[in-house]
């Protein structure tokens, strides 16, 4: 599959239109000093107004699988209980324009934007409360979208948003910001956001009218060995199930990592029985958000590796984050057979991509060789884990449209297409012109 990847509150705008409840980001980002530049997603792209357009930049540019999210409080505008009728109008209007398009809908249930509602009655994640009220807001999509969506994402990025929102003792960047007590207190809110993943593909198989296809879009941590050998394949399978111990593991095994726990043994969360069963259900496929990754070596410590610092000048790519490691797409589907042992697992790409520093030239094209690289340098390593047999089975871009970048605001521009924010014109960039030829060639170009 040959796709592109959006979420809903980057996106859409249409912030209170049509019945659409706050989210978490809708309040947090009117909270002075929480974005850069006093940002909010109110407006975004309009992808809610401009979709048919959007959708025929895609037919242009070949793509066959379109990745997006389902806002939460567009379809429950209090989070649980009342339907809004025109919210879920929306996603079929969607669904419908994609298929006359030929384009297969990839859905995700959460991406960020939680309910307002949850959040002021119970504290949203940090309760174990939301875990029912996600599942059932799962099997609502299963029953009113699941013959037009068969390929699902319950979570995009627990980690994001969970540990990204919750600090201890300080605020996270991501909406609520909140900081917590301790580290016990965050590790809960992880744990909630795993029982949401689990009570979320009980409630798809058990609603959608075909059976559908579920996965989970997650940014574990890939590791490179700086020395491909034994021993440095070694460190990057220690590092991999200890560092992804506390997410991806129990996700795709039942159970925490052991080592994982040893590090957490003050700070667990607070686990009921079934919770690891609920949490490790079957999945059709996973989703990899891989942008970058740290590179490691084997080490005489009780770890038995060694994560090395990032060199005062390593190249990023827009964010300070997003250091430029072609090589973690290979290894982050590679180390899901070798370290998880899970080598039946289809991997697709459901994020991959950079901010652009460019702005439009006087013929108004965006010149985005830096992007071009970039996709270039990933592609090839995807091709290596393709070569040797990997079950890679798509990639998809973050992102088709530049969008609301949480806390950089519109600040940084990860599209394949140039927004003007203020008309609202779309521009594709020469990364868009690349893309298209790889599609349609079948290869990198
Ligand atoms: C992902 N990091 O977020 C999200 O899924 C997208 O919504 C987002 O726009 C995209 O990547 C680009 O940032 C991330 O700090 C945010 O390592 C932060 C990190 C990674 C991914």
């Amino acid at each position: 599959m040959w796709g592109v990847a959006t979420a809903a509150c980057q996106i859409e705008g249409a912030a209170a239109i049509d019945g659409k409840g706050p989210s978490i980001w809708d309040v947090y980002s009117r909270k002075r000093g929480s974005i850069d530049g006093g940002d909010t997603p109110e407006v975004a792209c309009d992808f809610y107004q401009h979709f048919p357009d959007d959708v025929k930049l895609m037919q242009e540019l070949g793509v066959k699988d379109f990745r997006f999210s389902i806002s939460w409080p567009r379809v429950l505008p209090e989070g649980t209980g009342r339907v809004n009728e025109r919210g879920l109008d929306f996603y079929k209007r969607l669904t419908d324009t994609l298929f006359s398009h030929g384009i297969t809908p990839h859905a995700t249930l959460y991406h960020w934007d939680l309910p307002q509602a949850l959040q002021d009655r119970y504290d949203g994640w940090q309760s174990r409360r939301v875990v029912e009220d996600f599942g059932a807001y799962a099997a609502l999509m299963g029953k009113h979208l699941g013959d037009r969506i068969r390929d699902w994402m319950t979570l995009n990025e627990i980690s994001s948003f969970t540990r990204g929102a919750y600090g201890v003792g300080k605020p996270g960047q991501m909406a609520p910001g909140h900081s917590l007590a301790s580290e016990r207190d965050v590790n809960q809110v992880v744990h909630h956001a795993l029982l949401a993943h689990g009570i979320a593909c009980q409630a798809l198989r058990a609603s959608c009218p075909a059976s559908p296809r579920i996965s989970i879009a997650e940014n574990y941590s890939p590791f490179i060995p700086v020395l491909e050998d034994p021993a440095g394949v070694d460190a990057a399978c220690k590092a991999f199930r200890r560092e992804n111990g506390g997410i991806l593991m129990p996700i795709l095994t039942g159970s925490y990592d052991l080592e994982w726990m040893e590090d957490h043994r003050d700070s667990l969360p607070e686990m009921r029985p079934g919770d690891m069963e609920l949490i490790h259900q079957p999945l059709n496929a996973l989703g990899s958000n891989c942008y970058t990754g740290r590179y490691v070596r084997p080490a005489e410590k009780p770890k038995g590796y060694e994560i090395i610092a990032w060199s005062p000048k390593f190249p990023v790519a827009g964010p300070t984050w997003l250091h430029i490691v072609p090589e973690s797409i290979y290894w982050a589907v590679r180390l899901v057979g070798e370290a998880a042992a899970r080598k039946d697992l289809p991997i697709f790409i459901s994020e991959n991509g950079c901010a652009d520093s460019c702005e439009p030239d006087a013929s108004g094209l965006v010149r985005d060789i830096d992007r071009i690289m970039y996709y270039r340098a990933y592609l090839s390593q995807l091709l290596r884990a393709v070569a040797e047999g990997y079950p890679v089975t798509g990639y998809f871009p973050w992102s088709l449209l530049d969008n609301f970048e949480w806390a950089r605001g519109y600040s940084q521009r990860f599209g394949l297409v140039r927004v003007d924010y203020a008309t609202q014109k779309r521009t594709p960039k020469l990364s868009y012109d690349w893309y298209r030829g790889v599609i349609a060639a079948n290869r990198i170009v």
